[in-house]
């Protein structure tokens, strides 16, 4: 039997796309800047499924790349640029949309792969309860993507990343074998914990098809401020501040200038606080009662506001969110750009947006930088625009950089295509080797999501004069 008709026979003919116009769409990832062919693109319905396709995959010694909702911006959920007689089958997430009953004993449900983060947000909230992890692709992420990826976003500092939330998971093994742990036991010290371990295994270890995860009480009532300081050091030390006055600090993002005039032109509004700072902090606070007076005298206490929005109403918490969580779409309304998602310790951070402009236009002289993030954990979006075809030059100048300060190459969208050969500047040879074996293990034949996270053996050479770990 040809791996199609196994494919067929595992998904029904309907959900084996094998027009070459029907499995475009699957081919490119959000930014337009990985793009690679597929053999096939399926979409199985559940767990067994998934397993069947893998085991056919497997017998016909076929990769796949598994893909939620695209939105995972370093190239991870696509498949690799390469001739068509070596493309991967693409795995669609999508069909898995099954959200259980929230348990209000245990605050938790039970999630298919494919559901995204707002509707298991809106089926939390429904139940009184709240998800912890919350970011601005919540209509297309899926939470088998953020569990895969490991997700980030705007809450971290209050609830942690998407691991956090993962109470147990169901994984289709690339041999067809499942492994299910969605009991969500509260201890269970059983050995290694391999739930934990598949959330930011980006695909390369099984396929993620059910999550267990945990929910958080609902937070009723928000403050949200945009606050103008003069640089990122004035930002640190204003979250400090804030967090030694108001226990509920629930997010607090970092904006510049150059990013929130790009967005205000998207949005075709006037930049808020122009002129006033060369930075901007986007605080929220969760409370009861409305802690919008707490705020207002927390923000007269600090000296480094140098002036501040607070938004009174819920129109204009959202007005002030979306100068946030619109940088992503502005920049690609201007070009595809570098993504480079990095962090360092928080005391660097001054520094490192500091020293990025200089770093970038020593070997990218056209090029325009764009910088946000999420302040708490010291996490700087840096998104260059204009760099040359493949971007290398500037991002061997970030990451390098980075490293040098002691920060993460990835501290949010995880290694995916984009990083796969930095992964040492992060990493120690020691535990490369030891993530080798454990893929070895899950992994024999190098199937799943070649080339993510782990760089072929024989690759790096270019960047052999970058001060290794
Ligand atoms: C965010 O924080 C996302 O909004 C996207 O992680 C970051 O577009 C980016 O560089
Ligand atoms: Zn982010």
């Amino acid at each position: 039997m040809t791996l199609e008709a196994a494919l067929r026979t595992a998904v029904g003919s309907e959900h084996v796309l094998l027009d070459r116009d029907l499995r475009a769409s699957y081919e490119t990832d959000w930014t337009g800047r990985f793009t690679g062919p597929s053999r096939a693109v399926v979409r199985p319905a559940g767990t067994a499924q998934v397993a069947r396709v893998l085991a056919a995959c497997a017998d016909a010694r076929v990769a796949v790349v598994v893909q939620g909702g695209r939105t995972g911006l370093v190239g991870g959920s696509v498949p690799p640029p390469g001739p068509p007689e070596n493309a991967p089958v693409v795995l669609l997430t999508t069909r898995m949309t099954e959200l259980t009953d929230v348990s209000q004993v245990t605050r938790q449900v039970t999630a298919g792969a494919g559901v995204t983060l707002a509707a298991l947000t809106g089926h939390a909230r429904a139940a009184g309860l709240d998800f912890g992890v919350d970011l601005a692709a919540r209509d297309s992420a899926t939470v088998g993507g953020m569990v895969a990826t490991n997700a980030g976003g705007i809450r971290v500092l209050r609830h942690g990343s998407m691991r956090d939330q993962v109470a147990g998971v169901e994984a289709a093994l690339v041999d067809g074998r499942i492994i299910s742990r969605l009991d969500g036991l509260a201890k269970d010290n059983t050995g290694y914990d391999i739930s934990h371990l598949l959330a930011g295994s980006e695909g390369t270890l099984a396929v993620l098809t059910r999550l267990r995860l945990r929910l958080v009480p609902a937070e009723r009532e928000r403050a949200v401020a945009l606050i103008a300081v003069r640089g990122t050091a004035e930002a640190v030390e204003l979250l400090a501040a804030l967090r030694a006055q108001l226990p509920g600090v629930s997010a607090a993002e970092l904006c510049f200038p150059a990013g929130l005039a790009l967005v205000a032109k998207v949005i075709g509004a006037r930049a808020p606080l122009e002129g006033t700072g060369g930075a901007y902090v986007l605080v929220e606070i969760a409370g009861e009662p409305d802690p919008v007076d707490d705020l207002l005298a927390a923000l007269e206490r600090c000296e480094q506001v140098l002036d501040a929005i607070v938004a009174s109403s819920a129109a204009d918490r959202a007005q002030l969110w979306a100068l946030r969580e619109r940088h992503t779409e502005a920049i690609n309304s201007v070009g595809v750009p570098v993504k480079l998602d990095v962090s360092v310790p928080l005391a660097r951070l001054a520094e490192l947006v500091d020293r990025l402009p200089d770093a970038v236009a020593t070997v990218e002289p056209a090029a325009r930088l764009v910088l946000f993030g999420h302040l708490a954990e010291a996490n700087l979006h840096v998104n260059v625009l204009r760099a040359d075809d493949d971007g290398e030059a500037a991002t061997v100048a970030v990451l390098s950089l980075v490293s040098s300060l002691g920060g993460s190459i990835s501290s949010e969208h995880g290694i995916g295509r984009a990083k796969a050969r930095w992964l040492d500047l992060s990493r120690s040879q020691a535990e490369i080797e030891v993530m080798r074996s454990i893929k070895a293990a899950f992994d024999p034949l190098g199937l799943l999501n070649p080339g993510v996270i782990l760089p072929a053996e024989d690759a790096g050479a270019s960047v052999q004069t970058l001060s290794r770990r």
